[in-house]
């Protein structure tokens, strides 16, 4: 049995409950917006500007212009870590196995006295188990969080989400198919935009239900490998353990410009700026990496990935050639860049 707490709207509720006075009002997090000329993306929104339709990943400007009584607020990432770790340390005690996913999620392998496995008691065990870690959160850091209790991940993390805000959904073994049923097709993990479009036209698929009516080899057809996870996952059917260690798969930065633009110079000293922030997080992290993926997003959100591994391990000079070489293709051109990135990746490789 495995738990899966996510916090509610976790950045947007640190700064109200830091700022009192902001209580009751929407509030956006994200980057400057600049009287609504502000560039990049809502990092996230509490609840009451989600009324507005305000959500993770939409453009500042969007936001600003969907609720002008809003109350825009930068990203504070140093604070928001502090918080979160104090978050993870909470959750930890009530763990066998633990795995922090994000700086606000986590899944836990509750540690129970009952030993009958999908036992009855033992959900009533968790369900208790849940309700505490509430308890402590609220009383140790003032903030509230969703958990979802099931048999597996899949269905841990659906039921976090269930009920949002402060909510805590049992889905027990025999509940599962139910519950997932009449959701849409794309609660599961899995099944993204590209993958959703391709199961609706076909098959007019919209929910887990009708997901089930295809049958595995059709699904193994379309899809190949991915066609297998696809069946089972509607079953919610999921064997992936609670990994203690979560590995850091990349470290990297990104950067929306002012205006759009196509200037070479400006476009090679942005990502000479992130490869520099990068390097001093791998050195933070002691971490050492072979792989470099420059990132290039034009007006219009097209976005290109470049990517190369070199055998020893990036430092920064090196990186910083390798990451000219991955840009140039695209410099120099009339199509206006809206965002670059970098990443480093490979980590393991001494
Ligand atoms: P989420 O748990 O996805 O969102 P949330 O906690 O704000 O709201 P919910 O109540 O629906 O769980 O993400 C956690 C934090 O991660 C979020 O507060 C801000 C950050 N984040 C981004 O910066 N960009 C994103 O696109 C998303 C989805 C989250
Ligand atoms: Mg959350």
């Amino acid at each position: 049995m495995i738990l899966h707490v996510d916090m509610d709207a976790f950045f947007a509720a640190i700064e109200e409950r830091d700022n009192p006075h902001l209580r009751g009002k929407a509030i956006v997090v994200g980057a400057d917006p600049k009287n609504g000329y502000g560039r990049g993306v809502v990092s996230t929104a509490n609840y009451e500007a989600r009324k507005y339709g305000i959500h993770s990943a939409m453009p500042i400007s969007v936001a600003y212009r969907v609720n002008l009584n809003a109350v825009f607020l930068p990203v504070d990432m140093v604070r928001y870590k502090r918080v979160s770790e104090a978050i993870m340390r909470i959750l930890r005690k009530y763990a066998v196995y633990f795995e922090p996913v994000s700086s606000d999620e986590a899944y836990l392998q509750p540690n129970l006295k009952f030993k009958i496995k999908n036992s009855k008691l033992e959900y009533q065990e968790a369900e208790r188990i849940a309700e505490k870690i509430k308890k402590d959160i609220w009383n140790q850091v003032k903030l509230t969080c969703s958990i979802g209790i099931g048999p597996n991940k899949l269905i841990a993390k659906i039921a976090s989400d269930h009920q949002k805000p402060d909510g805590l959904t049992i889905v027990e073994t025999s509940e599962v198919q139910g519950f997932l049923d009449p959701k849409p097709a794309t609660v599961l993990p899995g099944i993204g935009p590209k993958t959703y479009a391709v199961l609706h036209q076909k098959w007019g698929i919209k929910t887990v239900f009708d997901l089930r009516q295809v049958p595995k080899e059709t699904l193994i057809e379309v899809f190949g490998k991915n066609g297998k996870w696809i069946f089972e996952i509607a079953r919610g059917i999921d064997r992936r353990p609670v990994e203690e260690e979560h590995e850091i798969k990349s470290v990297g930065r990104q950067t929306t410009f002012e205006t759009d633009t196509n200037n070479s110079q400006l476009i090679i000293s942005a990502i000479f700026e992130l490869l520099e922030e990068t390097f001093q997080e791998l050195k933070e992290q002691m971490l050492k990496g072979n792989t470099l993926t420059v990132i290039v997003r034009y007006a219009g959100f097209e976005t290109h990935t470049s990517q190369e591994t070199i055998i020893k391990e990036l430092n920064f000079e090196k990186a910083k050639n390798l990451s000219l070489k991955l840009l140039l293709p695209y410099l120099g051109k009339n199509r206006k860049i809206r965002l670059v990135g970098v990443r480093i990746s490979g980590f393991g490789q001494k």
